[in-house]
C-alpha cells in the first residue's frame, strides 16, 4: 500500500522540516501539534522557527494545498512521531538523569484513535533502548482490535519503525534529504515500509536494522560527539593552565594525518548532544563511564568560563584602580548554543551569562544578532556597535558569522572560542 497521507507529530526542529519535505513531493500532509500558535503560524504559511530555507518549503507546500497543520491527529496511511525527548527533573546533584518518554506517550494515545490496518508508525524522536517498544505497548494497549509487531511480528496490523533523525540545525534541509538514515523496524515488513516512505524524499542510503540497534546507533554519534567534544574542553583548561594556546596546540595536533580534534567551547549546549548521552548512561550506569565522564567535563566548562570573567574583573579593577565593579560594563558575544542560529535550548552561554549577572553588580550587556527579545534579570540586550563602545571586558562566548569579522584589540577579553585572542 503506498502512502497517500503522512501525518507528522510535532512540528518542530525536526517534524516541521520532514512535514515540509514530503509535501514539497507532493504527498498529502498533516502535521499535528499541541501549540496552537504554532499550527496557525504554519497554516498562514509561515514558520515558527529559525532554520534556513524552511520558510520558502512552507509557505509552498501550504499555499499549494499539500501540508495543512492540526491540533488533533486525524486518519493517515504513516504517522511519524517527532516530538522531544528531555530527561526528567533531577532530584539531587549528582544524580544520573533519565529520559522523560511523556511526550512519546501522550503523541501515542493521541495517535491511537486514528490508526487503521495497514498503517505505518515511525518514530524519529531520540529515544533510549527500548522506548519504539514500549510505544508499540502504548499503541496496542489503546487499541485492542488492532494487532502490533511486538506479538503479531511480520502479519500485524500496523508496522512500527524507529527511524532517528540525525540532521544538524542550520543545515536541516540539505541535510535531510542527503543524509543516509538508519531504518530500524520491529520486523522485516517495518523496515521495508519505511524505506518505502522514506526514499519519497531521501537520497541517502537507509540502512536496514532492528529498532534497540537503531536507537543506539543515534545516541551512539551523538555520544561520539559529546566525548570528543569533552576531549577539547578539557586540553583547554589544561592549555590555560600551562599557558598554551589551545587553538594553535590543535591545528598543530590536527596536521597529523590520523588525529582530527574538535573545537573547544563555552560547553556543550542543545537539546542533543548535551541530552542523548545520558540516555545510555542511565541505562548501563556501571559501564558508561567514559560517556558519564565526558558529561560532566562538558557540563562544568560553563562554571569554569564564569571563574574567568571573575578572575577578569578583578584584573581590570586592578588596572584601573579609580573604578569600582559597579562601574565596570561587561559585554556578552553569544547567547544560542552554537554560531548563526537562534536557538538557546540548554544553551551554555546562556547559562554563563546569567551567572555573570548574579555576580556582577555593574552593568551586563548581551550581544546576540539572532534574537529580538531577551529577559534575563540584569542583562540588557544591546547592538554590537553599543558594545563595542561601552563594553570594559568582551566576553566572546559564540563565534557568530557578525562577531568573526571584527577584531578587539582590547587587554579585557574572555574569549572561549578563539577568535578574538
Ligand atoms: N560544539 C563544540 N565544539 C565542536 C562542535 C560542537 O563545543 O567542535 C558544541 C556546539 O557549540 C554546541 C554543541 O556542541 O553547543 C552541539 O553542536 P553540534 O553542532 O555538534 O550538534 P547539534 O546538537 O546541533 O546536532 C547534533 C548532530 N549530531 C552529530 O553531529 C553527531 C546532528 O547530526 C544530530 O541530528 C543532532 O545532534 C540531533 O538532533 O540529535
Amino acid at each position: 500500500m503506498s502512502f497517500e497521507t503522512i501525518s507528522v507529530v510535532g512540528l518542530g526542529y525536526i517534524g516541521l522540516p520532514t512535514a515540509a519535505m514530503f509535501a514539497s513531493r507532493k504527498k498529502k500532509v498533516i502535521g499535528v501539534d499541541v501549540n496552537q500558535l504554532a499550527v496557525d503560524t504554519i497554516n498562514r504559511g509561515e514558520i515558527h522557527i529559525v532554520e534556513p530555507d524552511l520558510d520558502m518549503l512552507v509557505s509552498a507546500a501550504v499555499q499549494q494545498g499539500y501540508l495543512k497543520a492540526v491540533t488533533t491527529p486525524e486518519a493517515a496511511d504513516a504517522f511519524l512521531i517527532a516530538v522531544p525527548t528531555p530527561f526528567l527533573p533531577i532530584e539531587n546533584e549528582g544524580d544520573i538523569p533519565k529520559p522523560d518518554l511523556s511526550y512519546i506517550k501522550a503523541a501515542s494515545q493521541a495517535i491511537a484513535p486514528a490508526l487503521k490496518k495497514g498503517d505505518l508508525v515511525i518514530l524519529e524522536s531520540t529515544s533510549p533502548v527500548g522506548a519504539t517498544e514500549q510505544m508499540a505497548e502504548w499503541l496496542s494497549e489503546a487499541r485492542s482490535d488492532l494487532s502490533f509487531p511486538q506479538t503479531h511480528g511480520e502479519s500485524a496490523d500496523v508496522n512500527i519503525a524507529h527511524c532517528p533523525e540525525r540532521v544538524l540545525p542550520g543545515h536541516v534541509v540539505t541535510e535531510l534529504v542527503q543524509n543516509d538514515r538508519v531504518i530500524g523496524g520491529m520486523s522485516k515488513r517495518c523496515s521495508e515500509r519505511s524505506v518505502e516512505l522514506y526514499k519519497t524524499f531521501v537520497m541517502g542510503e537507509c540502512f536496514v536494522t532492528n529498532s534497540r540497534t537503531a536507537e543506539m546507533a543515534k545516541l551512539t554519534e551523538n555520544s561520539s560527539r559529546d566525548v570528543q567534544i569533552a576531549f577539547a574542553n578539557e586540553l583547554s583548561l589544561v592549555c590555560d593552565e600551562l599557558d598554551i594556546d589551545v587553538w594553535e596546540l590543535i591545528s598543530l595536533a590536527n596536521r597529523h594525518p590520523r588525529v582530527n580534534i574538535l573545537e573547544p567551547g563555552p560547553g556543550v549546549g542543545g537539546h542533543c548532544i548535551a541530552v542523548d548521552p545520558w540516555f545510555i548512561v542511565s541505562k548501563t550506569p556501571s559501564l558508561a563511564k567514559l560517556i558519564h565522564t565526558a558529561r560532566t567535563v562538558n557540563d562544568r566548562k560553563p562554571e569554569w568560563v564564569v571563574e574567568k570573567v571573575r578572575l577578569a574583573i578583578s584584573n581590570y579593577l586592578i588596572a584601573n584602580p579609580s573604578k569600582t565593579a559597579r562601574e565596570v560594563t561587561i559585554g556578552c558575544y553569544g547567547l544560542t548554543f552554537k554560531p548563526n542560529i537562534d536557538d538557546l535550548r540548554e544553551s551554555p552561554a546562556l547559562e554563563i551569562v546569567k551567572s555573570i549577572a548574579e555576580m556582577h553588580p555593574g552593568t551586563v550587556i548581551a550581544i546576540e544578532p539572532n534574537v529580538d527579545s531577551l529577559s534575563i534579570d540584569n542583562v540588557k540586550l544591546s547592538s554590537l556597535d553599543e558594545s563595542l563602545m561601552t563594553t570594559d571586558i568582551h566576553v566572546l562566548l559564540v563565534d557568530h558569522k557578525q562577531f568573526k569579522k571584527i577584531k578587539i584589540h582590547d587587554e579585557f577579553i574572555v574569549d572561549v572560542k578563539g577568535i578574538w585572542q
